[in-house]
């Protein structure tokens, strides 16, 4: 089709659904920019779009509350008694699906990261408290130590977005891929969605390129399709997929506790959960809701509930998501079978972000004036067969990196890590010296490629190592 008649067909169309804007600049374009204009706009399903800009652009739709909620059961982060002989083998059953490489390892990465001001992509972000390792570089050396310890050769799928896709595939190359096998490594981009003005016009970010930004890691379960991921990990016999954000360095990025225990109660989609640290913190509250078990986002959970307790004064709604999960790759194959009839829920989001109006003006908002829409991985929970929650302990796995500044900040992840790292060598009987405050005192950093948790580091350092106070120390 030439350039003409694409846009005669796109012009009938746009008219159609209201966005006829979309072409305000077109006389102004050059060629290539025409061209790019085109493509963007040929991705977009129209048909589809109109009933969800009624319902979710226009009319702010109310998050639907389940008529009944209760808290989720869970398997607790230390089994009691009876659950001490299940727990043993699920490690087996975790370990033994990791030598056969049954597992393998997923991170979301196409986010934007805007909280926290980085350019580029996050896992580029540098953490580490001594070395000053990128997320990436551990989550990579995680990967390759679990590999080194279980003799096993676990594939990592790495989903980013078009916005950050090309800069993603760049660092790795720079990097050499942290040491991975050539296509052990594999990267694939999530859907996107455009930005809406309230009233439901599609927005320009130039005059040649439509407003898009990532779907939402919800996304993943269709971009692991599409991309033909899925297919790739029938092929290689990888039947769980361990799955995490690339914003928490303290994620044990392949568990087999978690891993057995999904195999051994045939759950579809497993999820970690923490106690919260407040009632309001900003993480999703797992509960049964009309019988199902589901996660609600922080900003759906009324206050009223947040704050309840229970008859012994403890936080009802506790179970906090941390975005830790095992899903069955034939979970994702069963639910995205007939794609037209596969969605997760929407939810709007309003943001600031720039664009061209008609006029072809710069608008810069200093506050928030257009809606997105993200679908979200937990909202797949519901539709898994006896979906799992497998508690864990916030100081072993969870501090993100989130913001600049303040909580869930580059400040706090490095002080969590460094005290991980004091608590380890505590446990593997060395001593630590600590601050007046009760903090480590000094900088410490274990490569993952030596020592995975407490129990492997216990093995592994055999020898009492020489710590100075106030220094910074490095074992790998
Ligand atoms: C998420 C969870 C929250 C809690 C918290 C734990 C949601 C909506 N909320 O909050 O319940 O578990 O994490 O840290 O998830 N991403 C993509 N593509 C996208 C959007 C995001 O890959 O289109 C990735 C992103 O790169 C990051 C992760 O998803 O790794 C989290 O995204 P976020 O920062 O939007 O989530 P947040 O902090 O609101």
């Amino acid at each position: 089709m030439t350039t003409g008649d694409r846009l005669s067909a796109l012009k009938a169309e746009l008219e159609k659904h209201g966005q006829s804007h979309l072409l305000a600049h077109w006389d102004r374009l050059d060629e290539a920019q025409r061209a790019e204009l085109l493509n963007d706009i040929e991705q977009i399903n129209f048909a589809a779009l109109d009933g969800l800009i009624e319902s979710h652009i226009r009319a702010e739709q109310p998050f639907k509350l389940p008529k009944e909620i209760k808290p989720a059961p869970f398997y607790p982060a230390k089994p009691d008694i009876e659950l001490v002989g299940q727990y043993a083998d699920a490690v087996k059953r975790g370990v033994s699906l990791i030598r056969q490489n049954k597992v393998a390892a997923f991170t979301v990465a196409g986010g934007q990261g805007t909280r926290l001001g980085f350019d580029g992509p996050k896992g580029a972000f540098p953490i580490s408290p001594v070395r000053n390792k990128t997320l990436f570089q551990l989550f990579a050396e995680q990967i390759r130590g679990t590999n080194r310890r279980y003799g096993s050769d676990l594939r990592w799928y790495i989903m980013t977005s078009p916005q950050n896709d090309a800069a993603t595939r760049a660092f790795f190359a720079e990097n050499n891929y942290f040491g991975f096998a050539p296509g052990h490594v594999c990267f694939f981009t999530q859907g996107v969605m455009p930005a809406f003005s309230p009233e439901g016009k599609i927005l320009l970010e130039s005059p040649s390129r439509i407003a898009f930004s990532p779907d939402g890691h919800g996304g993943a379960l269709l971009a692991l399709k599409r991309s033909g991921a899925l297919a790739e990990m029938a092929v290689a016999g990888v039947e769980y997929i361990s799955y995490w954000q690339v914003d928490n360095p303290l994620v044990k990025c392949i568990d087999p506790l978690f891993i057995g225990l999904h195999d051994l109660t045939r759950s579809e989609m497993s999820s970690k959960t923490i106690p919260k640290v407040d009632d309001l913190e900003r993480v999703g509250n797992f509960v049964i809701g009309d019988g199902r078990m589901q996660v609600i986002e922080y900003s759906d959970l009324p206050d009223e509930l947040a704050h309840e307790r229970d008859e012994l004064g403890r936080r009802k709604f506790d179970a906090g998501s941390i975005a830790i999960h095992v899903l069955s790759r034939s979970f994702i194959e069963r639910i995205t079978a007939d794609e037209a009839n596969f969605g997760l829920p929407w939810h709007r989001a309003i943001k600031k972000v720039p664009h061209v109006d008609e006029q072809g003006r710069r608008i810069e908002p200093d506050k928030p004036n257009a809606i997105k829409l993200e679908a979200f991985i937990f909202d797949a929970i519901p539709m898994a067969k006896n979906p799992l929650i497998l508690q864990t302990v916030r100081s072993e796995e969870f501090s993100p990196v989130k913001n600049a500044t303040g909580v869930d900040s580059a400040e706090t992840s490095r002080r969590d890590m460094n005290r991980r790292v004091a608590a380890w060598l505590t446990a593997a009987g060395f001593d630590v010296p600590m601050t007046p405050e009760g903090e480590p005192d000094g900088l410490f950093e274990i490569s993952p490629l030596l020592a995975l948790d407490a129990g492997h580091l216990r093995e592994v350092m055999l020898t009492a190592p020489t710590i100075h106070r106030g220094q910074a120390h490095y074992w790998e």
